[in-house]
């Protein structure tokens, strides 16, 4: 067979979506890769990890770091979460500064726009989400309010739930990279443990099916993933670490219909993802305190994973 003709470069690089909670950023990232890899909801703290999913294509391999949102860090894990998308951004080639369509620029953002100046000179781009929910004088507010604290290469608008505009930012993405190798095989997803990514999968469930103080005492480990055999279904133990008995008792729930409805969501969700029948068995303990322990925070997974 003839070598096909390469007139261009191959590009490679990493890009990273760095905002406020809420903003759509795992939305964004799981629209691009066209398959859910990092857990959403409409709470801040959702994503706890520093997580990287990979757009392969015949030109270019985009890898795309999702980032806690960044805020005012009301504990250790707070905290870590701030470290954990600041560095993030250091490390970029492309950072992309993502402002929800919906709602007003406000303090929260011009903070991290400030760390964004202060890193590194990476090609900026201004990310509106959320265009399905806002008119265009809405947006152009918005674009000109971000533009008082921070200067960007590229501004662009989008929809995840719509899909508005999403080849457009890769297209944008692509052009601002560098020539480089493919950091990682073109058939995978993203860089987290199929264990971490189970463990996140149950979180999403209990943050959406509880208030106030429980979704952010919640952290889930993996204790065991058997994959399906001819013989059986996939076998999953995973245990919710939470602070207090009280927030035990409200997971739950009375006769244990709270903790058995979330078990289905997460287990039909699980089957999604892993394609395979699941017998998901959950547990609840309570560890006290664990959100200002550093080393339990470690511990459980979140922030950056240690490297
Ligand atoms: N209407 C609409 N809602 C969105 C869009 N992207 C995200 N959301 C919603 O915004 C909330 C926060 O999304 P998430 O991706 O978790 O935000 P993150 O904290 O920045 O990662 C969720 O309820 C999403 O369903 C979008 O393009 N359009
Ligand atoms: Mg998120």
């Amino acid at each position: 067979m003839p070598k096909p003709k390469n007139p261009q470069p191959f590009k490679s690089g990493f890009v990273v979506l760095i905002g406020r909670p809420n903003t759509g950023k795992s939305t964004l990232l799981n629209a691009l890769v066209g398959k859910k890899v990092s857990i959403v909801s409409d709470r801040p703290q959702t994503t706890r990890t520093r997580l990287r999913a990979i757009v392969d294509r015949p030109d270019a391999q985009v890898v795309i770091v999702d980032t806690p949102g960044i805020h005012k860090p009301m504990d250790a894990l707070g905290g870590e979460l701030n470290k954990t998308a600041l560095r993030a951004v250091s490390d970029a080639d492309v950072v992309c500064f993502v402002i929800d369509g919906a709602q007003p620029v406000g303090r929260g953002d011009e903070w991290i726009a400030r760390h964004i100046s202060a890193s590194t000179e990476p090609h900026r781009i201004l990310l509106v989400t959320k265009a399905d929910l806002v008119d265009q004088a809405t947006v152009e507010r918005q674009i000109a309010s971000a533009r008082k604290f921070l200067s960007f290469d590229e501004v662009l608008v989008v929809s995840a739930v719509e899909g508005f505009n999403l080849e457009a930012f890769l297209e944008v993405v692509i052009r601002a990279l560098p020539e480089g190798p493919r950091y990682f095989p073109p058939d995978m997803e993203s860089d987290q443990s199929i264990e971490t990514t189970i463990a996140e999968f149950i979180r999403e469930k209990i943050i959406r099916a509880t208030f106030d103080e429980v979704p952010h005492a919640i952290g889930v480990v993996v204790e065991d993933y058997l994959p399906a055999t001819e013989r059986s279904v996939a076998k999953i133990a995973a245990i919710i670490y939470v602070e207090r008995d009280s927030q035990k008792g409200i997971l739950i729930g009375k006769g244990g219909e709270t903790i058995k409805k979330m078990g289905i969501e997460a287990r039909l969700d699980l089957e999604r993802l892993l394609a395979e029948k699941v017998y998901l068995d959950l547990r609840v303990k309570v560890k006290p305190n664990w959100r200002r322990d550093p080393i339990q925070i470690r511990r459980l997974g979140y922030g950056d994973g240690g490297d």
